[in-house]
């Protein structure tokens, strides 16, 4: 990769760790005030700080280091990119960060203390929504360098199959650009006219549909990635192979389908929306379940056939001539195995009874702490153990590989900790969202004290984790040893077999998903417009 793309690709990522460092050090805070160890200044509201943890995490921090990932990835298959097409990627840079500068502002302020779903009725300064929109434009801009990139090298290799990354990338681009047309359309249609005073009600239920049709891909938005590095990358780094080129195509293309139209499965307690649209949605929810499965599969088989090539014997042999001690493979499979207990919590909040028990408790947070907080971070920072150096022209040495062995077992740990104690907690009723956990000492509440001090101990660790992982990140992009670190592209195990060229019909996959959305959404999105309720004035929280 040249030097200007990869500076271009770093830049991301050096916002995405400032990020997730800040961030991390909120949410120590945060389980120190609910498990009372500490009281916050009267300057500091806990829900201030719950806002910012929220948005620097799932906003910032994954949003950085996804384009700055899909960047070196696209730039690594299909070619560097042209002197235009590097400052449309920066122009994106540039709108993101301006846009997260203005929403952090607005935040510490108190001016944003809505948390990182921003519901209304909570309102907050219309600056809040506009850096909102602006971090949004930002990526527009981003996604349309790489997908340029893509359709160039396309029309220089007619009939060819593209790279495998390079499709991955713009199947999680087109996820991206279609997802965001809901919360586009809240921001700039409901919530900043309302915000500017210049309507005095905002449709409450609309506006909750219109984020869950864009909150619920946002999940796969920052799980995609993770995968485009387990389906890759993986293989390489074991010296094993890709099981199948359509497999994990097909993955992709079935994320674009049924990814979005489930935003319900999010509203099951809301009033406004009738039982058959939740029902529907709900089976859209279980048909993603399928592109994991996929992955899953072709994962076990990478694992296995590599194992018994290194000449492993018995059913789990293979697993024991995995390289342990590499961070590179040892981080994100960390990551992987936790998203077995973590997909089954997802099944679970997927099914209407069972929902009923865990939506709004503390589980749910356990439940995201296990996915993004552990699957999902633990795949990137084993990418960022090659990845940073790789850009930066210098080495993974072996005493960092060791410190990211330690890094990745201290995450995981604190995550466990944390997030079990917040699943089981979740059970016994306590509640998401909210600093009061004693409730006047009754005997229900008495009952989470112990779970909420793990959940400090786990958040503790976690913070030492982010620490090390910074101390470490800083040496391998400006101390490391200069040389050449290797970019992991694996090949396919059968080479011989072609790609079904329709996999890469762009128009069809987009036209069956529009035509899944229209299904799911149209319906319900008018009932809310003719029959909500009298919209609500809204209210600021601080
Ligand atoms: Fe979720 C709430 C359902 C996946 C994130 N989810 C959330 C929220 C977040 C989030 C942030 O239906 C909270 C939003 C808020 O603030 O209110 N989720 C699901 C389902 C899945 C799922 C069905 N979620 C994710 C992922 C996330 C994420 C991924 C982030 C990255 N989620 C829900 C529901 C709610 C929800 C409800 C609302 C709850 C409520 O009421 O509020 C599925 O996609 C999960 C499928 C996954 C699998 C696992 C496959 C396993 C693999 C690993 C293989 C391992 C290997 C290694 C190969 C089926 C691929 C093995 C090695 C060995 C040695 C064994």
């Amino acid at each position: 990769m040249n030097r200007l793309d990869s500076r271009l690709s770093l830049a991301h990522f050096y916002v995405a760790f400032s990020a997730i460092i800040v961030a991390g050090f909120f949410g120590l805070l945060q389980t120190m005030v609910r498990s009372e160890m500490i009281v916050l200044p009267s300057y500091i509201n806990y829900y201030q700080l719950l806002t910012a943890h929220g948005v620097l995490m799932a906003l910032v921090f994954t949003t950085f280091f996804i384009f700055g990932f899909l960047h070196a990835c696209v730039v690594k298959t299909v070619g560097d990119f042209s002197v235009g097409t590097r400052r449309t990627a920066w122009i994106g840079f540039y709108l993101m960060l301006i846009g997260t500068v203005l929403g952090v502002i607005m935040i510490v302020i108190g001016e944003a203390t809505v948390l990182y779903t921003f519901y209304a009725p909570l309102q907050a300064s219309p600056f809040f929504y506009i850096a909102l929109a602006l971090l949004v434009v930002g990526t527009y801009f981003a996604g349309a360098a790489d997908i340029y990139q893509y359709n160039k090298w396309r029309k220089a290799n007619k009939g060819q199959t593209s790279p495998l990354l390079a499709f991955m990338t713009v199947a999680t681009l087109v996820l991206w650009i279609i997802a965001t047309i809901g919360v586009v359309a809240t921001v700039l249609f409901q919530f900043i006219p309302w915000s500017l005073g210049l309507v005095d009600t905002i449709n409450v239920t609309l506006s909750r549909s219109l984020f869950w049709y864009f909150g619920h891909p946002l999940v796969y938005f920052w799980l995609l990635p993770a995968y485009m590095a387990w389906y890759v990358m993986i293989p390489k780094i074991i010296g094993g192979k890709i099981f199948s080129d359509s497999l994990a195509r097909l993955a992709f293309l079935l994320f674009i389908l049924f990814s979005i139209p489930v935003g319900f499965h999010h509203q099951l307690l809301e009033p406004g929306i009738s039982h058959g649209w939740k029902f529907f949605q709900v089976v859209l929810t279980f048909a993603v379940i399928i592109p994991s499965l996929m992955t899953a599969f072709s994962l076990f088989a990478t694992f296995e056939v590599r194992g018994r090539n290194l000449g492993a014997k018995g059913l789990f042999g293979w697993f024991k001539k995995l390289p342990w001690k590499d961070v590179r493979f040892f981080a994100p499979f960390m990551g992987m195995l936790m998203f077995i207990p973590a997909g089954a919590g997802g099944i679970i909040n997927a099914s209407n009874q069972m929902n009923q028990v865990i939506h709004n408790t503390i589980w749910v947070t356990g439940h995201f702490h296990l996915t993004i907080g552990t699957t999902v971070a633990l795949t990137f920072f084993g990418v960022s153990y090659w990845l940073i150096p790789y850009l930066n022209g210098r080495v993974l040495t072996k005493r960092v590989n060791g410190l990211g062995i330690y890094q990745t077992v201290l995450w995981l740990v604190g995550m466990s900790i944390m997030s079990l104690a917040m699943h089981y907690s979740g059970l016994l009723g306590n509640p998401r969202r909210t600093q009061v956990t004693n409730y006047n000492g009754h005997s229900v509440a008495e009952g989470w004290g112990a779970y909420e001090t793990a959940m400090a101990v786990g958040g503790t660790l976690l913070l030492i984790s982010l620490i090390l992982y910074f101390v470490v990140l800083i040496y391998s992009a400006f101390y490391a040893p200069k040389g050449q670190e290797e970019f992991p592209i694996g090949e396919v195990m059968d080479a011989k077999l072609k790609v079904p060229s329709f996999l890469e019909n762009w128009k069809v996959w987009i036209g069956i998903a529009v035509v899944l959305i229209l299904f799911a959404y149209t319906v319900p999105i008018i009932d809310m417009i003719q029959h909500s309720p009298p919209g609500s004035k809204g209210f600021k929280f601080w």
